[in-house]
C-alpha cells in the first residue's frame, strides 16, 4: 500500500462547496498547531500543504486529492485539512463560527471514512478536546486517533500519555507519530488506505 501523488483542489466551507467530489474522504482535525499539515505532506512525500509556526491562520477547509495504490490497484481518494480549533487569540464568537462549520461539514457528509484526530503527544485533554471527543463519539464517527510530535517525548512519556487515554477515555492503541523523524509513517498510511477501501459510502 503506497500514496503515489496529491494535489491541491479547493478550499472550502461547506458541504455544498464539494459535492461535485464523488470520492471517499479522510479528514485530519486537530489543535491549531499540532502538525496536520506536516502530516499531510510527510504522508503523501510532498510539500503540497503549507506549514506554520503561527498558529491559527486556516479558515477554510483544503482538499486534496491523493493517488494511493491499494489491493484494487490506483484510486484517488479526499483528504482534508480543516482548520485547527483551540488558537489563543479566536474570540467565543469565531470558536462558535468554527464549531457550526465543521460540525455541519462532517455531518452532512457521506463521504467520510475516517476521522484522522491528531493530538500532541505531550498535551493532556483540555475542554477543547473534551468536547471535540464527545462530539465525535455521540455522533458515531469513524475516529482515529494520532498522537504527534513523539520525536519530543521519551519513550517513558509516550506509555504515559497512553495509559492516560486508557484510563481517563477508553482511547486503546492510539498511532503514534512523527513527522519530524518520520516514525509511524508506515502503519498510518496503512490505516487510511484500509479506511478508504473499507466500510460505508
Ligand atoms: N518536532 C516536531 N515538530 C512538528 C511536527 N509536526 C509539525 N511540527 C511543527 O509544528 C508547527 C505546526 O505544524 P503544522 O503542520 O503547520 O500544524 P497545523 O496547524 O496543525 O497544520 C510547525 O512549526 C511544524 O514544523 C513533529 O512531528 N515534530
Ligand atoms: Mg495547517
Amino acid at each position: 500500500m503506497r500514496i503515489l501523488g496529491v494535489t491541491f483542489l479547493r478550499s472550502v466551507g461547506s458541504m455544498e462547496e464539494r459535492k461535485d467530489l464523488l470520492l471517499p474522504e479522510v479528514c485530519f482535525v486537530g489543535r491549531s498547531n499540532v502538525g496536520k499539515s506536516s502530516m499531510l505532506n510527510l504522508l503523501t512525500g510532498s510539500r503540497v500543504a503549507r506549514t506554520s509556526s503561527t498558529p491559527g491562520l486556516t479558515r477554510r477547509i483544503n482538499l486534496y486529492q491523493v493517488i494511493y495504490e491499494g489491493r484494487g490497484g490506483k484510486h484517488p481518494f479526499l483528504c482534508s485539512d480543516f482548520p485547527g480549533y483551540g488558537y489563543a487569540r479566536v474570540s467565543k464568537k469565531e470558536h462558535a463560527q468554527w464549531q457550526r462549520m465543521i460540525e455541519a461539514y462532517i455531518l452532512s457528509n457521506r463521504h467520510i471514512k475516517r476521522i484522522i484526530w491528531l493530538r500532541d503527544a505531550r498535551r493532556d485533554f483540555d475542554a477543547l478536546d473534551e468536547m471535540f471527543y464527545e462530539w465525535a463519539r455521540t455522533n458515531g464517527l469513524p475516529m482515529s486517533l494520532v498522537l504527534t510530535k513523539v520525536d519530543k517525548c521519551g519513550q517513558g512519556e509516550i506509555a504515559k500519555a497512553k495509559v492516560a487515554l486508557q484510563k481517563g477515555w477508553n482511547i486503546l492503541d492510539p498511532f503514534i507519530f512523527s513527522s519530524k523523524s518520520g516514525l509511524g509513517k508506515t502503519p498510518l498510511i496503512s490505516h487510511i488506505i484500509e479506511s478508504v477501501e473499507g466500510g460505508n459510502t
